[in-house]
């Protein structure tokens, strides 16, 4: 059975929290033309995966050693080498945090400043052949910085490794993307699907993705969340703030299927930090 798309995921889900029940779904799924045995597999997919469940022993294993701030005593705030980072907002499973003050504004400037010259329609990883290709589902404008690239981006990087346990050099380098009025990424996983005859070659880098941290360099004037529709969160992008989420295993089962909602009005940036599970070469 194919799994099923991060667009139906999301729409099953959605219609199941709008009050909607299953055998209304299945109707309305084969009214559309769906096969009852490929509704069943999708529906049990989504009733799988939402509950945080799955049969015994096939799930995929998880990880234990995972990134992430150190929350045993409930902070309002850490000391990220110096800086003094606001816990906003925390989330079991999925876990993810919401950091205020990570960047200041100079560093925001700064980092848009010597990206806007490299940027080019963004690209993503193609996990059927391990090359990169132009994506339909993400329509913002990106680049790529070197790891230690520039003063700014080598601060940034260590107060990124201090804040989130992980060692510097298991990061990828900065992604910085735009997005203009109506660019979108639709919900998508970051990590690297196993089942993708690319993947093995995308691994050799620095094995899987564990984590992800997106930093807001610009507010649009709307639009533009950070939205995670398996458990209906919209995450704001306000300058200098940062959503992190991690996944322990490469499983929707981890609950990370997350998007950045459409612009409306002005021009959002933001700078990505993907993790791995060992050093990015
Ligand atoms: O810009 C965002 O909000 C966003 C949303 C989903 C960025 C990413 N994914 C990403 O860079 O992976
Ligand atoms: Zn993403």
């Amino acid at each position: 059975m194919q799994p099923i798309s991060p667009e139906l995921r999301e729409w099953i889900v959605a219609q199941l929290a709008a009050g909607h029940s299953v055998p209304a779904l299945r109707q309305s799924m084969h009214a559309a033309g769906w096969r009852d045995d490929a509704t069943d597999a999708a529906l049990a997919e989504v009733e799988r995966t939402t509950r945080g469940g799955g049969a015994a022993g096939t799930e995929a294993p998880a990880r234990t050693d995972m990134p992430g701030p150190n929350l045993e005593l409930s902070p309002l705030y850490l000391d990220a080498g110096g800086r003094r980072v606001q816990v906003v907002q925390t989330v079991k499973h999925p876990r993810i945090v919401v950091f205020g003050n990570l960047l200041s504004a100079e560093e925001c400037e700064a980092l848009i400043a010597a990206a806007r010259q490299r940027l080019s329609r963004s690209l993503t990883v193609e996990t059927k052949t391990g090359g990169e290709t132009l994506n339909v589902d993400r329509t913002s404008d990106g680049m790529f910085f070197e790891r230690g690239e520039n003063e700014v981006v080598q601060r940034i990087e260590a107060r990124i490794a201090t804040l989130l346990n992980w060692p510097l050099d298991f990061g990828e380098g900065l992604q910085i993307l735009r997005y203009s009025p109506g660019a979108q990424y639709r919900p998508h996983y970051d990590y690297f699907d196993p089942k993708e005859p690319g993947t093995p070659t995308i691994l050799r880098r620095g094995g899987q993705r564990v984590a992800t941290l997106v930093m807001y360099l610009q507010e649009p004037e709307q639009g533009g969340a950070t939205t995670f529709p398996d458990i209906g969160l919209e995450v704001a992008p306000v300058r200098g703030s940062a959503v992190f989420f991690s996944y322990d295993r490469a499983d929707p089962a981890t609950r990370t299927l997350h998007g950045g909602a459409p612009v409306l009005a002005g021009e959002k940036w933001v700078a990505t930090k993907w993790l791995r599970e060992r050093t990015f070469t």
